[in-house]
């Protein structure tokens, strides 16, 4: 009781406050100035990213970013691919799967946003079980990939999968021991 009152107390204040702010703001605001500022703001939002950033803050933890359907989360502290699918794991999450070229085109643009070298970054793509059969790792299919010539070569056993490799900056094998940045991804939504 004593908690609920004193909370509902601080609401009361909150509100008052609130409400005196509003009139200074009102009182001391110039209307022109007022109108030309939501002019400007409108006219250099970026409606995508409004959108983007609107539904990052409601269906997507902090600092994910949201895209279709799905949240992002870019961490460049580099891993080996099974510490950094861990490390997706324990937030609910996985190393990324793609399934179209506006996928793929989406993750690079993440990587150069927060890497602006776009290192090499994992995917959650594997063929360690049998060399002809890819899984990725958040179980769904394999429907779209994005290889370099000459890739996936199996090269030492090379069976885990990164992007933005060497000149074609695609898709790689590579050892699943090496480190590099990743991404993680999860449904949105799913806090
Ligand atoms: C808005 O942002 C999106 C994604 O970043 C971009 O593809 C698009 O060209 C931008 N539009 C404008 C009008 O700047
Ligand atoms: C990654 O790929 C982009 C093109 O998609 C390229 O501009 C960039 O230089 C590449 N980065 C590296 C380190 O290869
Ligand atoms: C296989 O791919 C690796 C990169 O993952 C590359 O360094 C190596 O040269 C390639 N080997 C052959 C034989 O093409
Ligand atoms: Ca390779």
């Amino acid at each position: 009781m004593m908690f609920l009152s004193r909370l509902r107390f601080l609401g009361v204040f909150f509100l008052a406050s609130l409400a005196f702010a509003d009139e200074v703001i009102l009182d001391t605001a110039d209307e022109d100035i007022l109108g030309k500022a939501d002019e400007v703001i409108l006219d250099t939002v970026n409606e995508t990213e409004l959108e983007r950033s609107v539904q990052s803050r409601t269906l997507c933890p902090w600092t994910w970013v949201y895209s279709d359907g799905r949240c992002f989360k870019y961490t460049a502290t580099k891993m080996d691919w099974a510490a950094a699918e861990l490390n997706c794991v324990s937030m609910g999450a996985n190393l990324p799967s793609v399934h179209s070229e506006n996928e793929y085109q989406f993750l690079k643009t993440l990587v150069r946003t927060y890497d602006p070298a776009e290192n090499p970054t994992w995917l959650g793509l594997s063929n360690c079980q049998k060399r002809n059969t890819w899984f990725w790792s958040d179980g769904t299919k394999v429907d779209y990939t994005s290889w370099n010539s000459g890739e996936p070569n199996w090269s030492k056993n090379e069976c885990c999968v990164h992007f933005n490799w060497s000149n074609q900056k695609n898709w790689n094998d590579i050892p699943c021991h090496e480190a590099y940045s990743f991404i993680c991804v999860k449904k949105a939504g799913a806090r």
